[in-house]
């Protein structure tokens, strides 16, 4: 990370078998419940794809390679800027170490699940993914 960039949360559009997954919040109250992306906030000195491949060790006991960029970039309220990033799974099952459940979703259970506003704005974009997978 550069010195006047915004922080970073990054979060992991993890695809297998033409499936995407999902992992379900526990807080802040107003979006515990809902489904996300998962990943959290890159610390000074880590790259993007170094700070997701950690988050997604602490949460989901996984081991994983990061690729490129999902969608657009969404400014959070805090300053902060949250991107998505093309992930693979290397080794582990994803299993909800920090999240309520976690779930591997087709096209339709992703449009019909409860997403936070945030990741929603990627809907069209993981829809392509899936799509070409
Ligand atoms: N989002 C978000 N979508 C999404 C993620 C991973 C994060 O909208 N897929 C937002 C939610 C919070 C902020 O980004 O406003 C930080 O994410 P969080 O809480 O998952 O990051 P952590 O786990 O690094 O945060 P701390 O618990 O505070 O360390």
């Amino acid at each position: 990370m550069q010195s006047g960039e915004p922080r970073e949360v990054a979060a992991a559009a993890m695809v297998a078998d033409g499936r995407l997954l999902l992992a379900q919040r526990v807080a802040p109250p107003e979006l515990a419940g809902m489904w996300e992306l998962p990943g959290g906030k890159v610390e000074p000195g880590e790259t993007p794809a170094d700070g997701l491949r950690r988050e997604l060790v602490e949460e989901l006991g996984v081991r994983t390679a990061v690729g490129g960029r999902v969608g657009a970039d969404v400014p959070l309220p805090n300053g902060m800027v949250l991107r998505a990033y093309r992930v693979t799974l290397l080794d582990g099952e994803p299993t909800a170490l920090e999240h309520s459940a976690v779930r591997w979703v087709g096209p339709a259970e992703l449009t019909a699940a409860d997403l936070v506003p945030n990741d929603r704005a990627w809907l069209p974009d993981l829809l392509a993914m899936l799509s070409v997978e």
